[in-house]
């Protein structure tokens, strides 16, 4: 679980958690870090599962050996598992802690868990699985990313403004901002599996060869125009929060320059 979760990702998500809960004037410290900790639990079950033989049977992650390179499939299993159960176990008590008047404790437990299971990462994937380039048009890979990724993303910004006690707009704004983001950040993601180096990303490169991606839908330029276009959404959708928001601006920045992440 440690090697699962220690090595140098960018921690984007965490990150989403803490920037909304912090523009959004919470007031809580250890139940936010808490809080971005088990989104981030999550993210990294997600890699180790994604990397396994049966679904992207990766060597490389994070600069180093993929989880069942290094302990084992059974024990990559295992720890995948715990790691969920540990990020649920985190935003339990962390959401009793908060005491917040507009959202129950459950509610926090119940948009992460829906973030994980056929509505979001599992079915995303399970979509993205039996898929074949023939019968993918953009329709299905804009549904199929929306949830393998989009959907952490998004939780990771509910959590954080749930967290903060935020008004129904307010967490609305922020629910829009991070759908876009999410989506942004999975063709940014796709543009990096076909341009760049391992030494650059730290993953396989060509890993979606073969497969339908925005780069192959809609050519390098394309996907880029599509990104940028998507997270001028994410920023427009913040204009009624005003300066508040630059930490999420510039969240959206840096989803947009992958080669400097
Ligand atoms: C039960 C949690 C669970 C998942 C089962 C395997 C699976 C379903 C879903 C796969 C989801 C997945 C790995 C989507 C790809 C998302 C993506 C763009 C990953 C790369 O994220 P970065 O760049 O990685 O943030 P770092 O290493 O920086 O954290």
């Amino acid at each position: 679980m440690r090697y699962a979760t220690l090595g140098p990702g960018k921690r984007v998500r965490p990150v989403l958690t803490l920037a909304v809960a912090e523009m959004l004037g919470a007031r809580a410290d250890d139940e936010l870090v808490d809080l971005a900790c088990a989104v981030e639990l999550v993210h990294c079950s997600s890699l180790a599962l994604d990397d396994l033989p049966a679904m992207d049977d990766a060597a490389l992650r994070r600069g180093r050996e993929t989880l069942h390179r290094k302990h084992g499939e059974a024990v990559a299993i295992l720890a995948a598992f715990a790691l969920l159960a540990r990020a649920l176990e985190l935003v339990a008590d962390a959401a009793q802690r908060l005491g917040m008047r507009r959202y129950a404790p459950e509610d926090l437990i119940h948009h992460l868990a829906e973030a994980i299971g056929t509505r979001g990462l599992v079915g995303g994937q399970a979509l993205d699985l039996v898929s074949r380039p023939d019968d993918t048009d953009l329709e299905r890979l804009e549904y199929v990313h929306s949830h393998k990724t989009g959907a952490l993303f998004l939780a990771a910004a509910e959590l954080g403004a749930m967290a903060a006690d935020a008004r129904r707009r307010d967490f609305e704004l922020v629910g829009r901002y991070a759908k876009n983001l999410g989506l942004a950040f999975q063709i940014e993601d796709d543009l990096l599996d076909a341009l760049a180096s391992p030494a650059e990303t730290g993953k396989d490169a060509r890993q979606d060869l073969g497969k339908t991606t925005f780069v192959s839908l809609l050519g390098v330029d394309g996907a880029r125009a599509l990104a940028d276009e998507l997270l001028a959404f994410a920023v427009d959708s913040l204009a009624p929060l005003g300066r508040k928001a630059a930490p999420l601006v510039a969240l959206a920045e840096f989803v947009g320059r992958p080669g400097r992440r």
